[in-house]
């Protein structure tokens, strides 16, 4: 068309692809979440492109690719998207191997591959051109995780277009206050004996301990105790929301009993 060959012939500007979720590019999500990132397109002087490659590299390994979808006129899974990995292989854990560049140019980055091109105009404008459907394993390190916008190619008629990329920033928290074992990840998602028993292992501790979990309210206050305890059992067998089904493990009555078992084991120690 005369028309298009006429607008994608003149002058090129500036693309800035952004990483989003909601519109926001720094926010806080609980481990378990679900989430749809948007890679949003925008240009300075209204570009329109046929030819698209860039990566989404994440700080952390372990979140979970469940889906992505390209904006239109670009078509998701057909012959012309080359990402990697594709909608074949998901749902995928990102972490250093899920996409390797060719063999000698791998950046052993943790990040996945978009790719695709459109044959015939119209070309793609502005806007969401790619959005991840992402979750956040319930074991999933606490903290800022980033996620980058690495723009490869924007590409408009044989032009490249230059681009920038954005930087997301989610604070990733505790998704249950209760559930402190295993110590060593902090937690997997279910409150149960493993963390019953970690928090006996920490009785009377003072100062500041991962098992002070009471008074909620302030998170804690410096002492494990009977509130520590009381607060762990009415959260008993409470579960991160994709946590997988919980092993059979004794009731929380059978807990109890334990538990008090072992405090007055306890009790019996610090007397002798
Ligand atoms: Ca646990
Ligand atoms: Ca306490």
């Amino acid at each position: 068309m005369i028309v298009s060959l006429a607008v994608t012939s003149g002058a090129f500007g500036a693309y800035t692809l952004s990483p989003v979720v909601d519109g926001n590019s720094a926010l806080s999500l609980i481990q378990g979440s679900q989430f749809d990132l948007d890679m949003v397109l925008t240009s300075d002087i209204g570009d329109a492109s046929d030819a698209i490659e860039f990566h989404a590299m994440f700080s952390q390994p372990g979140i979970i690719l469940t889906d992505y979808s390209w904006g239109s006129p670009f078509v998701t899974g057909g012959i012309d998207d080359y990402s990697e990995p594709g909608l074949g292989a998901l749902p995928v854990a990102i972490d250093a191997n899920s996409y390797m560049d060719a063999p000698g140019f791998d950046t052993g980055a943790i990040d996945v591959m978009f790719e695709n091109f459109i044959p015939i105009d119209p070309a793609f404008t502005e806007g969401t051109v790619v959005t991840l459907s992402l979750e956040i394993p319930c074991d999933f390190v606490l903290g800022d995780l980033t996620i980058t916008a690495v723009p490869g190619f924007f590409v408009s008629n044989g032009n490249d277009i230059p681009t920038t990329g954005g930087i997301l920033t989610i604070d990733v928290t505790k998704a249950l206050i209760a559930d402190i074992a295993p110590v060593a990840t902090g937690g997997d998602g279910i409150v149960d004996g493993a963390d019953l028993g970690a928090l006996l292992a920490r009785w009377k501790d003072t100062g500041p301990s991962i098992a002070d979990i009471a008074p909620v309210a302030s998170g804690g206050d410096g002492i494990v105790d009977g509130a520590d305890l009381g607060a762990l059992l009415a959260r008993w067998k409470d579960t991160c929301p994709t946590a997988p089904a919980a092993p059979a493990v004794p009731e929380p009555a059978t807990m109890l009993l334990t538990a008090l078992g072992g405090l007055s084991l306890l009790r019996r120690r610090r007397r002798s």
